[in-house]
């Protein structure tokens, strides 16, 4: 198959899962053409089914806003008739589902078929798309998607909560490549963050305001004042400042370490005791499923599409929304019982298997196959 395949390429679940998808699929043999603005960044290697096509959205001084949707739709018409795709996905509804509506639209015209399939994932619905602003272009886009995933259960009762929706939604959950993930504990980096055993929990996710990342600081506060432990954030954002100020008012800063963005999160998971994601909402929580697959148990909230992922009293423990004493709680559970966190660890590499690329690629690739051969009747 020739897929194109759209996503936004900065740090964020829905670019890694669009990126990873991508790399299994060519290596199956499809050919995948990426097109964003830039290059997505867990997109780094050398394969000859993988192919990048970038788009400039110029700055014309005519504009406050650019036009991203029109330079898009132009790339995707571009790529499917000079590389003659099949299929194209598209990620995150806004405002990607219009975009590929508009460019199959144009292929028409020029009496090409592409059909296009929307994988929905969890902002572009829940915060994003609630915005009543952008209601009619998602309904109908949405409705004309030949076909629309969602990363999880809850995601697709959020949407048929919140859209008028007619068209079928297939629930696909996010996926990790288990073989990825069959490295140990690095014990020797461990000792570097932690020389004193300190336990380690770390955080990872774009510290945007719907992560609570606040929330993470007040339970680790609370969990320190019991143990020696240590906090490892991972990424940046826009709450981070706030974050740092936290930190130091609560004289926090000799144990937690804010590493930054990191394209490969695995090395720092490979330290970790414990993974922390008090979001507010969360479709499906791709980084909870990570470091799962890391062996590492998780500490969330019981918000969204979490519950599919992590689950109460096996994998981790869940809380409600901003509960950050029965989270610290529930921490300090896990870490002061050796025994009881080796079980949750080895629950959660187990429950992680269930997500395997291996069990999930096989779905995205039926749906290509039905829109397809569907096209090819109509
Ligand atoms: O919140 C993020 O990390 C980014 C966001 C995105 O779309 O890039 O993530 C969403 O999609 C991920 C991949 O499907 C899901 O694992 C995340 O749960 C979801 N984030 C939220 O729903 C807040």
């Amino acid at each position: 198959m020739n897929i194109g395949m759209v996503c936004f390429p900065t740090y964020g679940g829905s670019g890694v899962v669009a990126t990873e998808l991508g790399i299994a699929l060519a290596n199956k043999g499809h050919k995948v053409h990426f097109m964003s603005y830039s290059q997505p960044f867990r997109l780094n290697i050398f394969n000859e089914n993988l192919f990048y096509h970038e788009f400039n959205v110029n700055d014309y001084p005519l504009f406050d806003y650019q036009p991203y949707e029109s330079v898009l739709a132009s790339k995707i018409v571009d790529v499917a008739v000079y590389e003659q795709l099949d299929v194209l996905h598209v990620h995150y509804a806004i405002p990607h589902d219009s975009v590929a509506y508009t460019a199959q639209q144009i292929l028409k015209s020029k009496k090409m078929k592409l059909p296009y399939v929307t994988t929905l994932h969890g902002t572009d619905i829940t915060l994003v798309g609630r915005d009543p602003a952008f209601e009619p272009v998602i309904r109908f886009s949405l409705n004309h998607s030949n076909a629309i995933t969602s990363v999880s259960e809850s995601l697709k009762k959020d949407t048929l909560k919140t859209f008028k929706i007619d068209n079928k939604i297939t629930v696909i959950p996010n996926f990790i490549n288990i073989k990825d993930y069959e490295s140990g504990h690095d014990y020797c980096v461990k000792r570097k963050y932690a020389p004193h055993n300190e336990k380690i929990m770390v955080h990872m996710s774009n510290f945007r305001k719907v992560k609570r990342v606040e929330d993470v600081i007040k339970t680790f506060d609370i969990v320190r004042k019991q143990l020696p432990a240590k906090l490892m954030l991972v990424g940046d954002g826009p709450e981070r400042q706030g974050i740092e100020l936290l930190i130091r008012q609560l004289n926090l800063q000799h144990d937690v370490v804010l590493v930054g963005k990191i394209n490969d999160p695995k090395e720092i998971l490979s330290i970790a005791d414990l993974f922390i994601l008090p979001s507010e909402t969360e479709s499906f929580g791709l980084a909870a499923l990570e470091a799962m697959a890391m062996k590492v148990p998780v500490i969330s909230t019981n918000s969204g599409g979490l519950p599919e992922v992590n689950i109460e009293g096996k994998t981790g423990f869940l809380s409600n929304v901003g509960d950050v004493d029965q989270m610290a709680a529930n921490s300090l559970k896990l870490l002061s019982n050796p025994t009881l966190l080796q079980q949750f660890s080895h629950n959660a590499f187990e429950h992680a298997k269930n997500f395997d690329i291996e069990n999930i690629l096989p779905l995205y690739v039926k749906v290509y196959n039905e829109i397809i051969n569907a096209e090819a009747i109509a």
